[in-house]
């Protein structure tokens, strides 16, 4: 029933960074936004100095102990979809059951230019009793390793082919990536 998602992000890169404060070395004040729903237990949203990782510096955590959700994120305007996601995380997870289950949880967003989201890919380490599907619209990436820090890309050109037929890539003008902790119950 605790999810946590650590990451550092690395570019989203197409000729150049995207991302704004991508590597949380300036306070989330720089280039990010969080979201809180909260019907129980607690969240933390936090920035720290390694946070375990190999790489040198700050790192964002996540963390989310019962329903509903802590969101940290950031949209950005992208010049198409031949880009690169890059990043470093740590998902974590502890219980869950039918009624209370914990997704660690990356999410790319897929906008079109008025903001509205088209489809999303999901990185996710999640309880057994998860119940989320894919679909032309979902892609689900599945993680495996809970509490260790990868490397993690995303070829959203081919993610969006591949995965995602219900989006149309000439429609994607913006990218949100988000840091989602999740529990569906209390
Ligand atoms: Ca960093």
């Amino acid at each position: 029933m605790r999810t946590i998602t650590m990451l550092i992000t690395l570019p989203l890169v197409a000729s150049a960074n995207l991302l704004v404060n991508g590597n949380f070395e300036q306070p989330f004040s720089v280039g990010w936004q969080d979201t809180v729903s909260d019907f129980g237990g607690e969240y933390r949203i936090e920035r720290s100095d390694t946070l375990g990782q190999s790489i040198p510096g700050h790192a964002a955590r996540v963390y989310k102990f019962l329903a509903e959700f802590a969101s940290l994120y950031q949209t950005v305007d992208v010049p198409g979809t031949n880009l690169n996601l890059e990043f470093d995380a740590r998902f974590r997870i502890e219980g869950g059951s039918s009624t209370c289950w914990p997704v660690a949880s990356l999410w790319v967003r897929y906008r079109n230019a008025f903001g509205t989201e088209l489809g999303n890919t999901r990185f996710y380490l999640h309880s057994p009793y998860a119940t989320w599907v894919r679909s032309d619209t979902v892609s689900l990436i599945e993680i495996t390793e809970n509490g260790v820090w990868r490397h993690y890309s995303l070829d959203i050109a081919e993610e969006l082919a591949t995965n995602l037929r219900g989006v149309d890539p000439a429609q994607v003008r913006k990218v949100t990536i988000d840091l989602f902790a999740y529990c569906s119950g209390t």
